[in-house]
């Protein structure tokens, strides 16, 4: 993809597609529910159709209408042995989940991704949910896919999660349904608890408690309607594009602001940004439109326990970076070495190409500005998010920007390219 820009500005408005973790979500509680749960809003993403293919394969009725979904299902014990591997595609979601689910059927079953799945860590999953008696095996002792599992009936535990993982969290929550006994898990720092928000909804009661929750098992989930709102990680990228151009304004709507997931508005408005939340709905996921202007910015500190409620925006973030005045130091973010890429190496790479100052660092990044970005060849590595932030960064170099492997963008935003251009004047 060849992406040439003359000093753009961005104006209008667009929605931006479903948020991924809750259409994944609301895909995996259907299935668990007997009746027909009905789906808005969904991401037609890759991720997100791989769990659909996942939970077809396990005999879950599934129809999808663009982006209204229709899961009819008897409940959870009434899924069938897969006759093939489950494909989970580029998807950690929905790998890691499922196998909180997967672990306490009444059957085997055997779950694989793509090349970049089979990097990923998978026994921060593994072990908790052996503790509770899952059955599982898999490359190194189940450090990696492909893992198979022997369904079994699982015990509750008492577990304190050693990394900040929603998935980590999820999984032994979705496992914890299907357990004789209560479960409690300790999240020493908060991550994203859309999985929390969605087992209310479908009626289980869980209860948190400080840093701790409680979940029951042997609870049956009623089939509803979801309304998935627009995914903040997505919008990110249009902040970061009206942030890096000038005499920009553009509005984003029905955007998720869900306060475990906005980190980047923190940053942004502590950098200095002019920026408006228009809240619009408040039960269940909290919604907004969002309105962003070009802005001068300023460096700062990014660490701790923002670091979660902002952890996939970190390579858009590092681009606004290299446009803002003085330095700016992102830490505590040694998770990205394990994402869909190195996600540290891989944005100093990219950017340091295009003439930022950016330095690694173990768990994060340095970034001083401002400085002038300049045409160049951009690598993916695959991974959705540096495909999107090379296309927000050429608004602001000058010369010629490519891109190879763009078609990864589709992952967690088809379309991007189509809302990117309808927005430049
Ligand atoms: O699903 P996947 O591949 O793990 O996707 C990513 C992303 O950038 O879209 C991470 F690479 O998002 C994760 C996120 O980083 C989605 C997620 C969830 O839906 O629960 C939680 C986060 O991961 P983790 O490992 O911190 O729990």
């Amino acid at each position: 993809m060849n992406l040439t820009f003359d000093h753009p500005s961005l104006k209008g408005s667009i929605q931006v597609p479903g948020d991924k973790s809750i259409s994944h979500r609301s895909i995996m509680f259907g299935a668990i529910a007997s009746g027909t749960t009905t789906v808005e809003g969904f991401l037609l993403g890759e991720d997100c159709l791989s769990t659909i293919d996942c939970f077809r394969n396990l005999g879950v009725e599934i129809r999808l209408d663009h982006e209204k979904v229709t899961i009819t299902s008897k409940g959870i014990a009434h899924w069938k042995e897969p006759s093939r591997v489950l494909d989970t595609g580029n998807s950690g979601t929905t790998t890691r989940l499922m196998l909180g689910l997967l672990a306490g059927t009444n059957f085997h079953s055997v779950m694989a991704g793509d090349d970049s799945i089979a990097k990923r860590p998978m026994k921060r999953i593994v072990e908790p949910l052996r503790r509770m008696g899952a059955d599982i095996r898999g490359r190194e002792d189940g450090r990696f896919t492909p893992l198979a599992i022997n369904g079994t009936q699982l015990k509750a535990i008492n577990y304190s999660l050693p990394v900040a993982s929603a998935q980590v969290k999820s999984a032994i929550l979705l496992a914890a349904l299907q357990a004789t006994g209560t479960t409690a898990i300790e999240e020493p720092v908060a991550t994203r608890d859309h999985t929390e928000i969605m087992l209310r909804q479908f009626g289980a009661e869980i209860n948190r408690n400080g840093s701790t929750i409680e979940i029951a098992g042997g609870q049956e989930l009623a089939a509803r309607h979801v309304k998935v709102p627009g995914d903040i990680s997505s919008a990110a990228f249009m902040i970061g594009a009206a942030l890096v151009t000038r005499g920009s304004e553009i509005t984003l709507e029905n955007v998720g602001i869900n306060p475990t997931r906005t980190g980047i508005l923190d940053v942004i408005s502590e950098m200095g940004a002019d920026f408006e939340i228009l809240e619009t709905e408040t039960e269940g996921e909290r919604v907004a439109d969002l309105v962003i202007r070009s802005s001068e910015l300023t460096g700062i500190e990014i660490g701790g326990e923002l670091i979660p409620r902002l952890i996939d925006e970190i390579p858009v973030i590092a681009l606004i970076a290299t446009q803002c005045q003085g330095t700016t130091v992102i830490k505590d973010a040694e998770e990205l070495r394990v994402k869909e890429t190195d996600r540290i190496t891989a944005v100093v790479d990219e950017l340091t190409k295009m003439g930022a100052d950016i330095r690694a660092t173990e768990d994060g990044m340095v970034i001083k500005g401002p400085t002038q970005l300049n045409g160049a060849a951009m690598t993916t590595y695959g991974d959705h998010r540096l495909g999107m932030m090379a296309a927000v960064a050429s608004l602001a170099a000058e010369g010629p920007v490519t891109i190879d492997e763009p078609d990864c963008i589709a992952v967690s935003y088809p379309g991007f390219m189509d809302h990117l251009n309808s927005l430049v004047r």
